[in-house]
């Protein structure tokens, strides 16, 4: 069976500060409710990139404690900052996380080269597995099919977390490299990326709607294609839904709805309005009550 990853969100206060504990009931609700199969922790879902060295380390603790081995764990370490890192990847392997991931360094369209000493020096020395974090759209980083053979040359390069719609590119990585892992990170894509052989799927989406997710892929498994389409189409029309009334804050409204207190997102990102959380319920009472 496919696994099916969470991409954990980090719960803020209204004055930005971070809400422990609304990470924690999210993870827990993962757990306990979504059964999932691993949260991918420090992604863009969690906002990661407008944390403090110090505040993706507590996100990573938080995340370790809470799920007590329970579930798999992905620490996403990567940084524009190399120094940092490797710090958060030599922090993330010692709690005990068996995997780590990383976005190639981004913003200064670094070559090729340097992209592949950022990952080689974020593992020296460590005794961990990494996956490939390929966000092109928001990273600003295309790999060809061939910068990804050279960086799969690492042995610890264990796959890639694939959040790309170049589906010919997903099709000759996994034709090229059968022995190593794909998730892939575009939701509403998951029917599209199932046939192609993926591993899995790491999302945000799925914080909310892991159940309809699993369904479709077990319908899928079971060769029952009509309803694996049938339920991605109502996944879509969820997925849009979110995506109008501002995706992140969005999924942590919905949450609120279910009675898990996600808190809110982090500026730049949008604190909630009376629309959006008027959106949220419809999108509550219309895919999950
Ligand atoms: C991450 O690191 O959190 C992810 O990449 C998860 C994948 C998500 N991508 C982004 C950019 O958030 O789940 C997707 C995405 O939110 C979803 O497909 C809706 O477009």
């Amino acid at each position: 069976m496919k696994k099916l990853y969470s991409a954990l969100m980090t719960a803020f206060n209204e004055d930005d500060s971070i809400n422990e504990q609304g990470i924690r009931e999210m993870v827990r609700y993962n757990i306990d409710v979504n059964k999932i199969d691993g949260l991918y922790v420090g992604g863009s879902t969690g906002e990661s990139f407008m944390l403090s060295t110090e505040e993706r380390k507590l996100v990573y603790k938080i995340a370790y404690e809470e799920t007590a081995g329970k579930v798999d764990l992905i620490a996403q370490v990567g940084s524009v900052n190399l120094q940092e890192a490797k710090e958060l990847a030599k922090y993330a392997v010692a709690l005990g996380y068996k995997t780590i991931s990383a976005v190639p360094p981004f913003y200064y369209h670094f070559t090729f080269d340097q992209i592949k000493n950022y990952y080689d020096q974020i593992l020296a020395g460590l005794d961990t597995q990494l996956i490939i974090y390929s966000i092109p759209a928001l990273s600003g980083v295309t790999l060809s099919l061939d910068e990804f053979a050279k960086l799969f040359e690492n042995p610890k390069v264990i796959g890639v977390k694939y959040t790309n719609n170049d589906f010919l590119l997903l099709q000759r990585i996994r034709a090229a490299f059968p022995e190593k892992v794909i998730y892939f990170g575009t939701d509403e894509m998951l029917i599209s990326a199932l046939p192609l052989g993926i591993d899995g799927a790491i999302g945000s989406t799925f914080n909310l709607n892991a159940k309809r997710a699993k369904a479709e892929i077990a319908a899928f498994e079971a060769g029952d294609i009509k309803q694996a389409f049938a339920l991605q189409d109502v996944s879509n029309d969820c997925i849009l839904d979110l995506i109008a009334n501002d995706i992140y804050p969005s999924l942590k409204l919905v949450f609120e709805e279910m009675g898990v207190h996600a808190g809110c997102s982090r500026a730049p990102m949008s604190k909630p309005t009376p629309e959006m959380r008027a959106g949220a319920k419809k999108i509550y009472q219309q895919y999950f009550a």
